[in-house]
């Protein structure tokens, strides 16, 4: 594989949309995806090869669409637990994105990529359940001779379009590295105003100079895990609080820094179409 990366760069996020309807969508549990006839799919298209190393997109846990329906969404970063079965890697949380293994799953994104070739998509893979230590080994059989996948530390440039970029987590030492902002008990969310404090305060922290040298920062915002404490919170009804808040927080901050700031990939629960296109104008 071409060594393209440009150390010292930084992914930078985003997401995206054009649909310009009365009532915004910035939270969406519905499984059909309306996309409005002029919806930019391959929004990375017009990013300037030179200007970043990559740009991110957001993860989308707990998203009522399937994974096609993501991607043309504009979503640019999944992440998906799996355990091995015999030489299948199956992927958990089945429903979410239709397909039972990792190969099919990233057959779809390789399709999607086929199609939109100014589009990459970052893809983490976490092993979960047992046999973890063979899940590296058999998605690096898959990916390390790929012309269309991304093993490499080295952060490839927007240039090296048209690819599966694969991010390391703990064990899982494929790809570049990644730097989480949310800190373990980030999770546990008892109150909605807290959450708030805690994702402005991730925000920030990705714009840090440090963390852009040699990894990507991935930006925890609205994913919220299930909450261990509150019965009345679970991922849905805090995205539904979070979601519109977050919309207006990123134009705000969209209004009034210039240049841009830069926050990382964004994670997101159940965003609607405009809060995607919200993130993606920060590029
Ligand atoms: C897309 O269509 C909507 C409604 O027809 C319009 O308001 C919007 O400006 C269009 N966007 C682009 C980028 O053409
Ligand atoms: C956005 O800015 C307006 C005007 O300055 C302010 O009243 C509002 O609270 C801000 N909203 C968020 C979510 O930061
Ligand atoms: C979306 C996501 O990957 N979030 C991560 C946030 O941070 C916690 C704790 O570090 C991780 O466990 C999550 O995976």
């Amino acid at each position: 594989m071409k060594k393209m990366g440009v150390p010292g760069k930084i992914l930078c996020v985003l997401m995206l949309l054009l649909h310009s309807s009365i009532q915004q969508q910035v939270f969406n549990d519905q499984e059909t995806l309306h996309l409005p006839a002029n919806y930019t799919v391959g929004w990375m298209e017009t990013l300037d090869d030179e200007n970043l190393a990559l740009y991110g997109g957001f993860i989308a846990k707990c998203q009522a669409w399937s994974l096609e329906n993501q991607l043309k969404a504009g979503i640019r970063f999944f992440d998906f637990r799996v355990f091995p079965l015999g030489k299948k890697l199956l992927i958990m949380h089945g429903p979410v994105y239709q397909y039972p293994n990792l190969k099919d799953a990233l057959e779809t994104i390789k399709t999607f990529l086929s199609k939109y070739k100014s589009e990459t998509v970052l893809v983490r893979v976490k092993p979960v359940l047992f046999f973890k230590s063979k899940v590296p080994l058999l998605v690096g059989q898959m990916a390390k001779n790929d012309p269309d996948s991304w093993t490499d530390e080295t952060i490839p440039n927007i240039g090296q379009r048209g690819k599966i970029v694969f991010v390391q987590k703990n064990a899982f030492r494929l790809g570049i590295r990644l730097y989480e902002t949310a800190k373990h008990n980030d999770y546990i969310v008892t109150n909605v105003e807290k959450k708030k404090e805690k994702i402005i305060k991730h925000l920030t922290e990705t714009t840090y100079e440090q963390y852009r040298a040699d990894c990507v920062v991935l930006n925890y915002s609205s994913g919220t895990g299930m909450p261990r404490l509150r019965l009345d919170i679970n991922p849905k009804s805090l995205a539904k609080q979070i979601n519109p808040w977050l919309y207006k927080h990123l134009d705000n901050e969209s209004k009034k820094s210039n240049p841009k700031p830069c926050f990382g990939v964004i994670s997101m629960d159940f965003p609607g179409l405009d809060l995607i296109k919200k993130v993606i104008e920060f590029n």
